[in-house]
C-alpha cells in the first residue's frame, strides 16, 4: 500500500481559559495518538490546531476584567502552548486565529460564499442591553436553560444540558455584564443559506458509514429536523470585521471563522504546501472534537466547503463523550475542574495520558477520579507495562553484565513469544487506524502481560540458556515503539536504556514486529521508568486541587498577566507639567539597558515636581505604548493605593536602572 496522505486537527481550544482534563482526552491526547502512529507508519501526516481567540468567550471574559481581549487571548494562548507541549501533543503547528493571515482567509471566504449567492442580508431583532447600549449576542446574555431550567446558563449553549441556544431562548434573561434585562432591537445581518445544503448534507452523511455512531445519528437527526440559515454575523467589536462598506460594528461570527482556521493554520505550517491537503481529494481530513462540537464540524462547516468549493470535505470526525470529575459534571464557571497545568505540576505526562487513555469516553461519558488514577498507574501501567521492562533491563544488567546475551535454542514458549513479537504492531496499530484508542492501549498492555508471563514461566532467575534474555530484550524493544503514540516520553526512554541507535519516533510501525536486537548488544543505563503513585501523594493532591472553585479562570489569568509583565526600576530624569491636565505629569524615566521612556503619570495630586526627580520607581516596561492626553506613554508606574491617592513602590536601596524585578 503507498503512503496516506492525512490532515488531522483537533478543535481549536478557546483562548479564555486552561485546559482541562476533559478538553484533554476530548480532542487533543487520541488525536496525538492517532498522528503518532501514522507517522511511524511512514504515512504523510500533519497535525493541526491553534486558539480560537473571537467570539463572546473571550469578549465577556476581557470585559469582566477589564482588559482588552487580545490580552486575555495573549495569556491563555501562551498557557495552552505551554501546556499541550508538557503534556507531548505534537502539533506540527499550532496557531491563533487573530493573525493576519487568518483575517484575511476568512474574509476572502465570506466574500466568495457572498458572491456565489450563499450569503444574503436580513434585518432581525436581536437582544440590546440598554444600559450598556449595545446588542448583546450569544455569551452577554445568561439566563435560564429553557429546556432543562438550569440558573445562570449562557446566551449560546446550557452548560448543563448541552443543548445549543439563542440568547432570545433564555428565560428571565439578563446582560452578563451588567445584569440589566435586555430588550429586542432590529438590526441587521448576513445569513449563511445553510438550509439549501439539506439534500446534499443528508446524503453525503448517509454515506460516511465510518463515522462513529455519535456523529452521525446526530447530524442525521438535525437534518431531519430542518436546517434553518444561520446568521453569520454579530454586532461587536471583537472580532473579524465583515469586509464589506456599511459593515460597521459588525464581525462574523466566531463559529464562521473558527474552522477556516484550519486552514489558516496548515497555510502558516508550509504556504506552498497546504493545499496538497486542502484541495487534494485523495487527502483525509480528520477533525477530532468533543460531542458539543459536533453539528458545526458535521454540518455547517461541511456546507461552508460545499458553498466555497474549492475544499475536500472532512472524511473522519473523531468526537468523544464528556469526562466528567469524580461523578459530577465538570463545569468551569462552577469551579468543578481539574486543570491540565495543575495535574501535570504533580504527575508526569505519561502517567495522565496512560489513565486519560484508558478512560477514553468514546463511547460514553466516563469518569476520572483521583484514586481510580492512581490505582490504574500503579496495577496496569507500573504493575504491568513498567514491571516487565524494569524486570528484563535490571535483569541484563545485573546478571549479564548489561550484554544481550545470544540465543541458543527455541522451545515452545520462545516461539511463541517470538510470534507475539510479529503480531504485536499489526494488533495495537488496527485499533489506532479505526480510532479504538482504548482498546489499542489494552492491546499494548496485553503485549507487556504476555512477556511477563513468559519471563515468570522462564524462571531466568534459576536457570537460563540466553534464549529468554535475548527474546525479552527484544520484546521491550517492541513495547518501546508501540508505546510512542500513547507514552511518548517514557518511550524514548525505554529506547535510550535499551542503548538503541537512533531516537524511537524515527522507527517503522512494522519493525516493532522484528527482532534485530543481537546477542552481544549493550544495552544502556538502567532506572526505574515510572514510580508508584503513593496514597499520600493522591491524597495530597485532591485536597489541594479538587474543590469547587480552588483556582478559578480567573485567578489564572491574574497570574498569566502578572507573569507576562516585564517589571524594571527606572530613575526619574525629568519631569513636566501638561497643559491643561492639573493631574497629569510628563516624566522622562530611564530604564537603563531599555533607553530612556517617556510616561504620562497621574500623580500630580501626590507628588511636587521637585520630589520626583532623581527619585526611583516601579516600572511596567512591556505595555503597548498608549496616547494620553496627546502624549506617548511607554510604560506605567506601580504604585499602592491609600485613600484613592497613589504611593510609589520604590527600592529600598539603590540599585541599576533597568534591573528586573522578580
Ligand atoms: N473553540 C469550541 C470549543 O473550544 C471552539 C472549537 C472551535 S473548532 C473550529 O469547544
Ligand atoms: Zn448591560
Amino acid at each position: 500500500m503507498g503512503k496516506e496522505r492525512i490532515l488531522v486537527t483537533s478543535a481549536l481550544p478557546y483562548a479564555n481559559g486552561p485546559l482541562h482534563i476533559g478538553h484533554a482526552i476530548g480532542a487533543y491526547i487520541p488525536a496525538d495518538v492517532y498522528t503518532r502512529y501514522h507517522r511511524l507508519k511512514g504515512n504523510d501526516v500533519i497535525f493541526i490546531c491553534g486558539t480560537d481567540e473571537h467570539g463572546t468567550p473571550i469578549a465577556v471574559t476581557a470585559e469582566q476584567e477589564g482588559i482588552p481581549p487580545k490580552r486575555v487571548a495573549d495569556n491563555y494562548h501562551k498557557l495552552i502552548k505551554k501546556t499541550f507541549s508538557d503534556i507531548g501533543v505534537s502539533f506540527d503547528n499550532f496557531s491563533r486565529t487573530t493573525r493576519e493571515l487568518h483575517y484575511k482567509n476568512s474574509q476572502e471566504f465570506f466574500l466568495r460564499i457572498l458572491e456565489k449567492g450563499f450569503v444574503y442580508k436580513k434585518t432581525v431583532e436581536r437582544p440590546y442591553c440598554p444600559v450598556c447600549k449595545r446588542f448583546l449576542p450569544d455569551r452577554y446574555v445568561r439566563g435560564t436553560c429553557p429546556y432543562c431550567g438550569s440558573k445562570d446558563e449562557r446566551g449560546d449553549q446550557c452548560e448543563r444540558c448541552g443543548k445549543q441556544l439563542e440568547p432570545h431562548e433564555l428565560l428571565d434573561s439578563y446582560c452578563a455584564i451588567c445584569g440589566s434585562s435586555p430588550e429586542q432591537k432590529k438590526t441587521e445581518h448576513w445569513f449563511f443559506r445553510l438550509s439549501e445544503f439539506s439534500e446534499r448534507l443528508n446524503e453525503w452523511i448517509s454515506e460516511q458509514k465510518h463515522w462513529p455512531d455519535n456523529a452521525r445519528n446526530f447530524s442525521l437527526g438535525w437534518i431531519s429536523e430542518g436546517l434553518e440559515d444561520r446568521a453569520i454575523t454579530r454586532d461587536m467589536e471583537w472580532g473579524v470585521p465583515v469586509p464589506l462598506r456599511n459593515a460597521e460594528g459588525k464581525v462574523l461570527y466566531v463559529w464562521f471563522d473558527a474552522p477556516i482556521g484550519y486552514i489558516s493554520s496548515t497555510q502558516e505550517w508550509n504556504a506552498k504546501g497546504w493545499r496538497d491537503y486542502w484541495q487534494n481529494p485523495d487527502c483525509k481530513i480528520v477533525h477530532f472534537i468533543g460531542k458539543d462540537n459536533i453539528p458545526f464540524h458535521t454540518i455547517i462547516w461541511p456546507a461552508m466547503l460545499m458553498a466555497h468549493g474549492d475544499y475536500t470535505l472532512p472524511w473522519q470526525i473523531s468526537s468523544n463523550e464528556y469526562l466528567n470529575l469524580e461523578g459530577r459534571k465538570m463545569s468551569t464557571s462552577r469551579g468543578w475542574v481539574l486543570w491540565l497545568h495543575d495535574i501535570l505540576g504533580e504527575f508526569s505526562p505519561d502517567l495522565v495520558r496512560y489513565y486519560l487513555l484508558s478512560i477514553n469516553p468514546a463511547n460514553h461519558d466516563s469518569d476520572f477520579s483521583l484514586k481510580e488514577f492512581q490505582h490504574r498507574v500503579n496495577s496496569e501501567l507500573i504493575g504491568t507495562l513498567g514491571n516487565f521492562i524494569n524486570r528484563v533491563l535490571v535483569f541484563i544488567k545485573q546478571n549479564r553484565g548489561g550484554i544481550v546475551p545470544e540465543p541458543v535454542e527455541f522451545d515452545d514458549l520462545d516461539s511463541r513469544i517470538l510470534e507475539t513479537i510479529r503480531g504485536a504492531p499489526g494488533r495495537v496499530g488496527r485499533e489506532i487506524k479505526e480510532f479504538r484508542f482504548q482498546p489499542a492501549l489494552n492491546a499494548l498492555l496485553a503485549t507487556a502481560a504476555e512477556g511477563n508471563e513468559y519471563f515468570q514461566h522462564k524462571e531466568p532467575w534459576k536457570r537460563e540458556n540466553g534464549t529468554t534474555l535475548y527474546l525479552c530484550a527484544n520484546l521491550t524493544r517492541t513495547l518501546a515503539i508501540l508505546m510512542h503514540p500513547f507514552l511518548p516520553f517514557s518511550a524514548r526512554r525505554v529506547w535510550e536504556m535499551l542503548g538503541l541507535n537512533g531516537r524511537v519516533e524515527e522507527q517503522e510501525w512494522v519493525s516493532a514486529g522484528e527482532s534485530p536486537i543481537e546477542g552481544g548488544h549493550k544495552i544502556g543505563s538502567v532506572e526505574p521508568l515510572y514510580e508508584k503513585i503513593e496514597d499520600k501523594k493522591i491524597d495530597a493532591f485532591g485536597k489541594k486541587f479538587l474543590k469547587p472553585g480552588s483556582e478559578s479562570k480567573m485567578d489564572i489569568l491574574k497570574f498569566e498577566e502578572f507573569k507576562g509583565m516585564d517589571l524594571r526600576v527606572g530613575r526619574i530624569k525629568r519631569v513636566e507639567d501638561i497643559e491643561g491636565a492639573d493631574r497629569l505629569y510628563l516624566l522622562r524615566v530611564d530604564l537603563g539597558s531599555l533607553g530612556e521612556r517617556q510616561l504620562v503619570a497621574g500623580i500630580k495630586d501626590t507628588y511636587k515636581k521637585k520630589e520626583l526627580t532623581g527619585k526611583e520607581i516601579v516600572v511596567v516596561a512591556n505595555l503597548e505604548p498608549a496616547i494620553i492626553r496627546g502624549y506617548k506613554s511607554e510604560g506605567m508606574l506601580l504604585a499602592a493605593d491609600l485613600d484613592g491617592k497613589p504611593v510609589f513602590l520604590v527600592p529600598e536601596r539603590e540599585v541599576k536602572e533597568g534591573a528586573k524585578i522578580r
